[in-house]
């Protein structure tokens, strides 16, 4: 019997339409999660009102001020200084444009994928998702693809293991990497991630290593279980779909539109938080200073009266205004690295594989108050077959 994957319902749809928003609890500190796309634009836009410089963790939802001190960089901070933090790291960043390193992460993922149709089946999760996240985290930081091994080693998630959802030992595990990183980079310099914050000045001064150390701390986080998400929910998507896989191989051109229409339908990152520097209200409820908002992208990109069937994926979306990158100021740092990542993907898997079939998963299902959320799975065993 042929196993499906199942795709991903939208839990919001009716307080979306009926009511706009829903207060949950994280922690005893309580969030009110903004659904409708037009309320999450204008307030993450609004950085006065809804900052993100608040409480080191305390944006993030589920909150991490008791797993860390050291401020993420350039994510929690506003502007003005986040214009200038923002602007150190910018081109860094959007290295992931350039055709040589395009060309080098094309090499690691058609490795990838080979190795993968030699096995046949794989657990996603852990054997693809997790190694291309890590391999490719050497190109963006610009340091050996052996460093890999080391980061694969710690799990999907460097904040989250399986006992706990906030684990302050898994946690320790990547801040002591980090610090010793950074004082290796300050004995031998190099050409790597850290060297370039080293060398970075704000204002006037060096970066610090607690400055430098943030930065870190957000590129290895960030882009990590949101990357495996978004990758593993694009495989069950084209084994639930062998006719999609078939269209990407005969129409290669679309494939720019359908990493944004992954990226819109399987948002990676269900909300991010803001702290309320003025007491404010969201419709008719009253929010006070020093509370907490969370800005649902998950919840937005299917809003109906923005996207037509918000529930399908139309491989070939011609308006997509999604915010699964976030939106204003702080829109995603490592977007670029993502979609090249997704579209090097969908190329080499269209052009090498001709189905995939599951052949079980567990959905990795996340809790905000009433609503429950697919984000993704826990695992998924997939038999890839070659074309
Ligand atoms: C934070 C966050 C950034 C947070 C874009 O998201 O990602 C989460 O996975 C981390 O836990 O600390 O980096």
């Amino acid at each position: 019997m042929k196993i499906k994957a199942g795709g991903q319902p939208d839990p919001f749809k009716e307080t979306r339409i009926n009511k706009g928003w829903e207060e949950i609890d994280d922690q005893d500190d309580p969030v009110v999660m903004m659904l409708r796309h037009k309320d999450v634009r204008k307030c993450a836009h609004n950085f006065k009102t809804f900052q993100s410089a608040a409480e080191p963790g305390r944006i993030v939802v589920p909150s991490e001020v008791n797993i860390r001190d050291t401020r993420q960089i350039p994510f929690e901070v506003d502007p003005p200084d986040h214009t200038t933090y923002r602007a150190l790291v910018e081109d860094w960043f959007r290295r992931p444009l350039q055709p040589e390193y395009e060309a080098r992460l094309r090499v690691l993922i058609e490795a990838l994928v080979k190795e993968t149709l030699q096995k046949g089946k794989v657990e996603v999760v852990e054997e693809f998702a997790l190694r291309l996240q890590s391999r490719a985290l050497t190109l963006l930081l610009n340091i050996p693809f052996e460093e890999s091994v080391t980061w694969i080693s710690w799990g999907t998630h460097v904040f989250r293991s399986e006992e706990t959802k906030l684990d302050a030992g898994k946690a320790n595990i990547l801040y002591d990497y980090i610090d010793q990183q950074i004082d290796q980079a300050i004995a031998n310099p190099g050409e790597d991630l850290y060297t370039i914050l080293l060398r970075s000045e704000f204002e006037g001064r060096k970066l610090s290593k607690e400055e430098v150390k943030g930065v870190m701390i957000l590129t290895f986080a960030g882009g990590r279980d949101t990357i495996i998400n978004y990758v593993t929910n694009a495989i069950a998507y084209l084994a639930d779909h062998p006719d999609s896989l078939q269209r990407l191989r005969a129409e290669p051109e679309i494939i720019g539109k359908a990493v944004e229409e992954f990226v819109r339908y399987f948002s990676p990152l269900t909300h991010m938080g803001r702290v309320v520097t003025e007491d404010t209200h969201v419709y008719e409820h009253a929010i006070k200073a020093d509370s907490r908002i969370s800005l649902c992208w998950a919840s937005a990109n299917r809003d109906e009266s923005v996207f037509e069937n918000p529930n399908e994926i139309i491989l070939d979306r011609k308006m997509n205004p999604h915010v699964g990158f976030g939106f204003s100021h702080h829109k995603c740092l490592g977007a670029h690295h993502a979609r090249q990542i997704m579209k090097v993907l969908l190329q080499t898997l269209s052009k090498n594989v001709d189905k995939i079939d599951i052949i079980d998963f567990e959905e990795n299902i996340e809790h905000w108050g009433k609503f429950d959320r697919k984000v993704g799975y826990n695992n998924i065993t997939a038999h890839f077959h070659r074309s």
